[in-house]
């Protein structure tokens, strides 16, 4: 059977009303990334960025599936092991539509880490400063999201799945943010058929064989159907 490597990016949440971080009216356009998602940031202004994350957290505990992750679940249980969603995107809806086969490179809003020990652990929605590490009891808790600068997780792991895929597909995400944006052009050279899934074109297009262009709710469910 086919191996099916899926990387999601923010377009996927866009229509479950979730912003992007660079299209117009964007999380970026109205937050500078190095005040709010970098390790320098939190240390200059940790109540800021505990502000962000608590906003975001609580929008993406309101926010429902789309028919496109709802799609992602279906071809998952349709194929089982066979497919493995690799996202970088941090607000647990690919969970919440039925995927259990994610691995979330950029961490999740509702996990909390503790920059002291690397103790990791179920955030509460709103975190602050005055929080303790349940572990250490070091006041140094932070949302457990992969910053700029920072190494992303499963590195390894999502380097020999990209290895072993046949299939690789890019569903909304811009391009612009490494590694992830390398993907592609990986799995094509490791001999995996690709195609990107996007609104529109992205910065990394040329490394796909195929594109799709459309919302994310109407263009997945095509191709998985
Ligand atoms: C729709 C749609 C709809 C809209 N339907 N589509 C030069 C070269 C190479 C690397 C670097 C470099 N200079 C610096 C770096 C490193 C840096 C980097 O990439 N910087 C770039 C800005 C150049 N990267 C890092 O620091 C990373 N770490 C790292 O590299 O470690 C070293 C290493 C080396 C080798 C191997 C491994 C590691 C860490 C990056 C961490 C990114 N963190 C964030 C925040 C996470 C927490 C949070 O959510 O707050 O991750 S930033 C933000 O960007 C977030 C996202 O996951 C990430 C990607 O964004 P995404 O998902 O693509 O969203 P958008 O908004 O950009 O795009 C949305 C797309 O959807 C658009 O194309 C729309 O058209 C489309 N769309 N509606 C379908 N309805």
């Amino acid at each position: 059977m086919e191996k099916i490597v899926i990387l999601t990016g923010a377009g996927i949440s866009a229509e479950s009303g979730l912003g992007t971080f660079r299209d117009e009216g964007g999380l970026w356009t109205q937050y500078a990334l190095e005040d709010v998602a970098t390790p320098e940031g939190f240390a200059r202004d940790p109540v800021l960025v505990h502000e962000f994350y608590n906003a975001r957290r609580a929008h993406a505990a309101e926010a429902v599936p789309n028919p496109a992750h709802l799609a992602l679940a279906r071809l998952e249980e349709a194929l089982g092991g066979e497919v493995l969603i690799v996202t970088q995107n941090v607000d647990g809806l690919h969970e919440k539509a039925g995927c259990r086969n994610v691995l979330h490179m950029h961490g999740q809003l509702d996990r909390a880490l503790c920059a002291g020990c690397g103790h990791r652990w179920e955030a509460p929605l709103e975190m602050s400063v005055e929080d303790a590490c349940p572990a250490c009891g070091a006041r140094a808790v932070r949302p457990d999201v992969v910053w700029f600068g920072e190494m992303p997780y499963h590195m390894d792991r999502i380097d020999r799945e990209l290895a072993e895929a046949d299939i690789f597909a890019a569903i909304g995400t811009s391009g612009q943010v490494y590694p992830a944006a390398a993907f592609g052009q990986m799995a094509g050279a490791y001999g995996a058929r690709t195609v990107e899934l996007n609104l529109e074109r992205s910065a990394a297009s040329e490394d796909f064989g195929e594109m799709r262009h459309g919302p994310a709710s109407k263009v997945v469910p095509a191709w998985v159907e």
